[in-house]
């Protein structure tokens, strides 16, 4: 008998909630919600094949190894310095009200940035569908120590483990959050393996829906961590802005990202001809760490803010491709919205990585 799955969860983004964004202007409920988390949680359970864990607290330098000081006081502070402030009656998430752009300062020396935290919120969010509430912190925080307990368990011997994080994280770049993602939990697991695990060369591949932007950012000039994003064309998709097949890297991390825009209705097909081309590259990179899987299932037929065409028995299908490279997987949840379909597909791509 083959053994259980771990499968690492918490209970902390439960307070992560009552989030909006803005569609078309206008205030909706954040398709990023606590019950995507619930759904996935209650499909595995019900399955028998996974055994549930809390994580373990691994502090902050994991996730300071990644992102730059200032933003991370920025995710912490910014809902009680509002607060604190009377600049909410923290009925309502908080979202700036001014982003800092590139383009701001042209030729200037800027001066400075108000001491409060919420009212530097734009110059480290780049969106306005990732509001911060009093839960966000404890959520950010619980979803790394999430995504690095299942890396440990791999490590320690697990051929797969999964990682429910929430929320999501490969958004999440230096010094910059936005994409629902507050940190970035997949690039900080793996650089996690490279300083702890000992690792000299990690591979990430980001299934999601969208491409991970923040997971590129800070992998693009680094030779040992290769990075490979399947997502729809950012020419029709959020976030826009990267992920088009010329970026590849620089420097020593020239030809080591790698990204395959897709066509709007992309079936399965045509994505795993895709996949092949990244799974090739992974054999050929030869990782001496887990592979870790940025895993959004936002890629599905009916996905409510996505526009490619996958099945669920797809999923399955995708997991068999990536077993066969019979490496020891790390699968860290990133995006997906179709709830009452998440569970499903998590099911499948769990099933075909453990090839059952
Ligand atoms: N009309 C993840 O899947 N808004 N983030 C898109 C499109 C933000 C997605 C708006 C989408 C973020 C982790
Ligand atoms: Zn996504």
């Amino acid at each position: 008998m083959t053994s259980s799955i771990p499968v690492v969860r918490s209970d902390a983004h439960l307070a992560h909630a009552g989030l909006i964004e803005l569609a078309g202007g206008r205030p909706i409920p954040c398709w990023e919600s606590p019950e995507r988390a619930l759904a996935i949680e209650s499909a595995l359970r019900g399955d028998g094949r996974f055994v549930f864990e809390a994580p373990t607290e691994h502090g902050r330098e994991p996730i300071l190894a990644v992102h730059d000081a200032d933003m991370l006081d920025v995710v912490e502070h910014a809902w009680t310095d509002a607060l604190a402030a009377g600049a909410t009656d923290g009925s309502q998430p908080l979202i700036p009200d001014t982003y800092l752009l590139g383009a701001y300062p042209g030729g200037m020396a800027l001066g400075g940035l108000p001491a409060s935290r919420h009212l530097q919120l734009g110059a480290y969010l780049f969106d306005t569908a990732t509001p911060i509430v009093a839960g966000t912190w404890g959520a950010a925080r619980a979803a790394v120590d999430v995504a690095l307990t299942a890396a440990q368990r791999v490590l320690g011997g697990a051929p797969l483990a999964y990682g429910l994080c929430r929320p999501p994280g490969h958004h999440a770049a230096r010094g910059m959050f936005g994409g629902y993602c507050y940190f970035n939990n997949a690039a900080i697991v793996a650089e996690w393996l490279r300083r702890d695990g000992e690792a000299r060369r990690v591979a990430i591949l980001d299934i999601d829906y969208h491409h991970g932007n923040g997971t590129q950012q800070l992998f693009w000039e680094r030779g040992d961590v290769l990075y490979l994003s399947l997502h729809a064309d950012p020419a029709r998709a959020y976030p826009y802005f990267s992920g088009y097949a010329s970026e590849t890297g620089a420097g020593e991390g020239a030809g080591k990202t790698r990204n395959w825009p897709l066509p709007a209705f992309t079936r399965i097909d045509g994505y795993a001809t895709a996949l092949a081309e990244a799974l090739a590259m992974v054999g050929a990179y030869a990782p001496d760490a887990p592979l870790v899987i940025s895993a959004g299932f936002d890629t599905f037929e009916r996905d409510p803010i996505g526009d490619l065409g996958l099945r669920t028995p797809d999923y399955a299908e995708i997991g068999r491709l990536v077993g066969a490279l019979g490496m020891p997987v790390i699968v860290l949840q990133e995006g997906g919205y179709a709830i009452d379909a998440l569970g499903a597909n998590a099911l499948e791509l769990l099933s075909g990585l453990r090839g059952t």
